[in-house]
């Protein structure tokens, strides 16, 4: 069961990205079956490499991990859409921004995750790690790079639940404590390893529905 887990690199006022962090400490847990990378916050970057790295791996599983500062838990995201929209002032890494442009030009309207929901958020409940289920993944990097491993695993026939978190600010980066909710790195780093559990264990039936239709 290979994993591959992609982080960002720093974004915004953030010294630190914690989704490196998170990356960087499971590459050095030295699971051969787990593939940490970490790309920068650049629209051109993450287009070009998420897909060369779905070719090259052919993951089981790949999860995409992002700083979404101001959420006060982790959350795992429903849907990755098909929009990238995000003015001057939250420019990329490039220095590019753009105005309701689409990730893939004639791709889906969305991907839905395919990580196994209901199992994840039972773990992080039975473990005492706050969590929920984000309805959305936002128009920014971790939207774009989500729909690119969907994209990508589709395109290229690959079996792979494709699924995002994103995590809270970490304590030391809170720099306004009134307004800013934090996690510590060990919660994070224990609610990271459940999604990833969860993941490997999927059954073939499991992803975001509960089998019910509305
Ligand atoms: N968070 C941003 C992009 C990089 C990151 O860590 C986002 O939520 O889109």
């Amino acid at each position: 069961m290979r994993a591959v887990v992609q982080g960002f690199g720093p974004f915004g006022d953030f010294a630190v990205n914690p989704s490196e962090l998170l990356v960087r400490s499971l590459a050095e847990r030295g699971d051969d079956d787990l593939v940490a990378e970490v790309l920068p916050v650049s629209m051109q970057r993450v287009a070009e490499t998420v897909p060369k790295l779905m070719d090259k791996h052919r993951p089981d599983v790949w999860l995409g991990v992002g700083l979404a500062a101001g959420r006060p838990a982790l959350s795992i995201e429903a849907v990755a859409v098909n929009l990238a929209h995000w003015p001057q002032a939250d420019a990329d890494a490039d220095g590019v921004s753009v105005t309701r442009a689409a990730v893939a030009a004639d791709g889906a309207a969305a991907y839905l995750t395919t990580l196994p929901v209901a199992q994840i958020l039972g773990s992080w409940h039975e473990a005492g790690i706050p969590g929920y289920l984000s309805q959305s993944a936002g128009s920014y990097l971790c939207n774009l790079s989500f729909y690119c491993a969907a994209q990508a695993a589709r395109d290229l026939d690959i079996d792979c639940r494709v699924g995002f978190l994103h995590v809270p600010l970490l304590p030391d980066l809170v720099t306004e404590p009134e307004r800013q909710p934090s996690m510590s790195m060990a919660l994070q780093s224990a609610g990271l390893d459940l999604v990833l559990t969860a993941g490997r264990n999927a059954t073939d039936r499991a992803g975001l529905y509960l089998g019910r239709t509305a």
